[in-house]
């Protein structure tokens, strides 16, 4: 209820100090977090900044100062420009000395929209995107409520201009922690080890089993709860909205919350073409979905295959290396080896190394992989990885088929990346008794829609096939089909 009070308050104080037109409506739904908010819009003879539009390979954040000497007060106004991802419209934000006074503009060509946000710093975004289908587009805007070292407070507004009004429709980030909070739930029935099991809308998650909070100063008390009112981040990719925050965690004597040793969160958001949202289905990733890892001294890990995709939709191709490791045997031999945790190799992202110099064997020391994962001959590492190309966005695709010991696992996840992040585009997940398999088409079929004849196998490796091990090589680039069809 604090944040909701404090938007309520900030939205009014805003919309008054910056003279922003009549208020004609002003619709608070105090249970769901949502307020609208109109009034009318001026357009500014003033052309947009659009010179200050930077290349799609800088920071989409741009700052201008104007300094006025008119007073004896130093009156300055910073201003910070956020472009939409094709750099078609711009969100302008003017700080003033007295935070009341500042402002926003939606500019899109010509015309200076002013609207009516919440103003705090940094980690603002727009795109203009026509949700209710008329032909017209809307604006779809992360609004920032407030940030710091540990805070980050994003809301979504959904901008609606028509007939010379602006609607606003806004979920406030209090909205997106409370939604976390309910479906979010944990059970720490295993203290000894300090392992908390994550439920997400009631099912236990099969992939980040538990999570380890910091070490419990006794003072602190225990784990008492995870915690979403500090981070939330809403994120404007390619065209969709997407939900994104770290878990804090809040112990029973000490109920600040901690985001150190977190797991974070994704989901995306449906916006739909009333403006009511849904928030998808909601994924955590821990760090450990990241790599992690250090050879032993004898072993030496060799490139076999690289190449660049876009895996995190940033416009610029990250490096996607598939290595494997050998090292010397008792006589001193090169060998293949299986002695780092059984691992036969990796499969690493590297972020927008595109056009960029770099020494393969120095890379891990200078740059930490983005993403990895090993694979193995053992059943441990029995995955498969491909990296495809649908509707120009590039994706990786990580798949699990294995057949052991009577049981049958067999799961797909598409991805693509941000920091820290994994946004989950698709998946499924079998889970069955070898001898009475069920029906696999759809899985098959769902799998099949992100292999096309630009996919490339990184890897697969498969104990139940001979041979087990498949990689693309730079002289023999694998199509997945090489080895899904041998599968299905
Ligand atoms: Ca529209
Ligand atoms: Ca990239």
């Amino acid at each position: 209820m604090k944040h909701r009070l404090v938007s309520a308050v900030a939205i009014c104080s805003v919309c008054l100090l910056a003279g922003c037109g009549t208020q004609t409506t002003t619709v608070s739904d105090d249970t769901k977090g949502i307020i609208t908010v109109s009034n009318e819009i001026k357009t500014s003879k003033e052309s947009p900044a659009s010179s200050e539009s930077p290349s799609s390979t800088e920071s989409s954040v741009s700052t201008e100062t104007t300094v006025s000497t008119e007073s004896n007060v130093s009156n300055e106004t910073i201003t910070d420009i956020y472009y939409s991802s094709d750099n078609s419209v711009s969100l302008k934000i003017n700080y003033e000395n007295d935070a009341d006074d500042n402002t926003a503009f939606i500019v899109d060509g010509d015309t200076e929209i002013p609207v009516d946000l919440i103003i705090g710093r940094y980690a603002f975004a727009i795109e203009k995107k026509d949700i209710d289908g008329d032909g017209e587009g809307e604006y779809l805007i992360a609004e920032n409520e407030g940030g710091g070292s540990s805070c980050n407070m994003n809301g979504l507004v959904i901008v609606d201009v028509e007939g010379g009004e602006t609607n606003l429709t806004r979920y406030d980030s209090a909205y997106f922690s409370e939604i976390l909070s309910n479906r979010i739930t944990t059970k720490y029935d295993n203290k000894e080890f300090n392992e908390i099991d994550i439920y997400i809308d009631g099912e236990r998650d099969q992939y980040v089993r538990s999570v380890y909070p910091l070490p419990v100063n006794e003072e602190d008390g225990e784990f008492a709860s995870f915690c979403w009112t500090d981070i939330v981040y809403i994120q404007l990719i390619d065209g969709e909205v997407w939900l994104s925050a770290p878990a804090g965690f809040t112990h029973t004597n000490n109920r600040i919350p901690h985001y150190e040793e977190v797991f974070n969160v994704t989901a995306p958001i449906t916006v739909n073409p009333d403006k009511t949202i849904e928030v998808g289905a909601i994924r955590p990733y821990t760090s450990s979905s990241l790599i992690d890892y250090e050879l032993l001294p004898i072993e030496k890990e060799s490139e076999v295959y690289s190449c660049f995709f876009d895996v995190t939709h940033d416009g610029i191709g990250d490096l996607i290396r598939v290595t494997y490791i050998t090292a010397d045997d008792f006589d001193g031999n090169l060998t293949e080896n299986t002695f780092h945790n059984g691992a036969f190799g990796y499969v690493k992202v590297y972020s927008d190394l595109e056009g960029s110099d770099y020494f393969d064997e120095q890379l891990d020391k200078v740059v930490l992989p983005f993403w990895g994962t090993e694979y193995a001959y053992a059943h441990t590492g029995n995955r498969q990885v491909f990296v495809t190309t649908v509707d120009s966005k590039a994706y990786l695709v990580t798949t699990s088929l294995y057949d052991g010991q009577g049981s049958s696992y067999y799961s797909y996840e598409v991805f693509f990346l941000g920091p820290d992040m994994i946004y989950h585009k698709d998946g499924a997940r079998l889970e069955f008794e070898t001898e009475t398999p069920p029906d696999t088409t759809a899985f098959f079929e769902g799998l099949n829609k992100w292999i096309n004849e630009d996919s490339v196998l990184l890897m697969a490796a498969d104990i139940e096939l001979d041979p087990s091990m498949y990689y693309s090589t730079k002289g023999n680039v694998l199509n997945p089909e090489v080895y899904y069809s041998q599968r299905r």
